[in-house]
């Protein structure tokens, strides 16, 4: 099945586009060198119905299929990958509540998420349950008043700064992955607290931290889906959230060819233009290739999702893994046409390269997307 981008879809682009050049990347330099999370480019999300993109209607969003969402992600990534990661990140965390919440806690979380008065993160990886996602230590014991949480949550986008998250943790230990619950926590329930800030090498303006539970008294109705139910919604979530992370890596690797082009049309080597040298030109021609075909996996996976097609991991998994391989080594290359200029911190190709690092490793590492891949291609074997 083809994906088709409508005309909508493409004026809602050239918006994105446009206001990506006018807002968003004048601040990325900045919002790298300080390393303190964007709220002006949060509230410009905010501000333009952004951050409620892929939440239903009835639940304040605009109900955008994900298509539309990786669009959007691209453009923003296209300039500053921290901004799009505030955009990507409210979607992946408010997932779970779509996709399991009861009524009641969809009408409570959603709208305001929608809004972005709200900040959302997901609450999944844990020290030693990193790809490994079903080895969550984190317990949830079920008591007279509530769960009780108790555990820690590392490398949490949004920690420190989130209203709500999306948590998963063991409510029946002897059931493996079986055993794991999600839940919504509000970082004002008693017991919540926030561990350290990480010290990144990229996506600077992200804040990323641990999550704490002590004893941290969850609401019996904040159980999202049934109970044993959560890693089943952390898989679906991410299968529906990989290829947003595509998108960004495409919209990463895009950014550093425009400038690369640029650059080649510009500076003056040996009496020309390096544009008009082969080994400049071949350069750009795969990286040209690599970003449409990344594109054209993106773009198909996200479809697929929006059809709920059955063979949406493999593609989920595919697509990210391309477009964030394609973005690391576009990203290089990019750089190495501008030479001496690209290493320094006056252009912003260090920051994209240093950018691209992370799409080949959150949302699950390239090679956990290989053993997604591996294993739907093979079946039971
Ligand atoms: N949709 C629906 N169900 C799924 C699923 C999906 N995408 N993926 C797995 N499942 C189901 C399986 O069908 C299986 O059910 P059955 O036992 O009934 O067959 C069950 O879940 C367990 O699946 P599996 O055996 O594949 O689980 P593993 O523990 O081997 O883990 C990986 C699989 C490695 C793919 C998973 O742990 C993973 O995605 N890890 C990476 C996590 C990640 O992305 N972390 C980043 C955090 S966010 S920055």
């Amino acid at each position: 099945m083809a994906y088709e981008i409508s005309e909508q879809q493409e004026a809602l682009r050239a918006q994105i586009r446009q206001m990506a050049r006018e807002r968003v990347a004048p601040r990325a330099a900045e919002i790298d060198r300080d390393g303190d999370f964007p709220w002006d480019m949060q509230k410009l999300l905010a501000a333009n119905d952004l951050l409620g993109l892929a939440i239903p209607e009835e639940y304040g969003g605009s109900g955008a299929p994900l298509l539309t969402n990786c669009i959007v992600a691209e453009e923003l990534a296209s300039v500053c990958a921290t901004t799009s990661l505030i955009f990507v990140v409210q979607k992946l965390a408010a997932y779970p509540i779509v996709l399991s919440g009861s009524e009641e806690t969809k009408k409570k979380y959603l709208p305001p998420v929608a809004r972005g008065e709200m900040l959302a993160a997901f609450c999944l990886t844990e020290r030693e349950a990193g790809s490994d996602a079903g080895a969550t230590k984190t317990i949830a014991t079920e008591t007279a008043d509530g769960y009780v949480l108790n555990g820690e949550k590392c490398f949490i986008t949004n920690g420190g700064l989130a209203d709500v998250h999306s948590v998963f943790a063991m409510t029946d230990p002897d059931m493996g992955i079986r055993g794991i619950s999600a839940f919504v926590v509000e970082k004002d329930f008693p017991g919540f607290s926030v561990g350290m800030i990480e010290d990144k090498m990229g996506l600077r303006g992200a804040q990323v931290s641990e999550i704490m539970f002590e004893d941290c008294l969850v609401p019996k109705e904040n159980m999202l889906g049934e109970r044993g139910s959560g890693f089943i919604t952390a898989m679906k979530t991410l299968d529906n959230s990989r290829p947003l992370v595509g998108a960004q890596a495409l919209g990463i690797a895009q950014g550093a060819l425009d400038m690369a082009v640029d650059w080649a049309r510009q500076r003056q080597q040996f009496g020309s233009p390096i544009g008009k040298l082969q080994g400049i030109q071949f350069m750009l021609a795969d990286m040209k290739t690599k970003v449409e075909a990344a594109r054209q996996l993106v773009y198909r996976a996200a479809s697929l999702c929006d059809n709920e097609d059955p063979n949406l991991s493999i593609y989920s998994a595919m697509s990210k893994l391309l477009a964030s391989d394609v973005a690391m080594s576009v990203t290089t290359d990019a750089l190495q046409v501008l030479g001496g200029y690209g290493y320094m911190k006056n252009q912003p190709l260090e920051r994209m390269m240093r950018d691209a690092k992370v799409t080949q490793i959150y949302e699950g590492t390239n090679q956990v997307q290989r053993v997604v891949i591996a294993r739907r291609l093979l079946g039971r074997i």
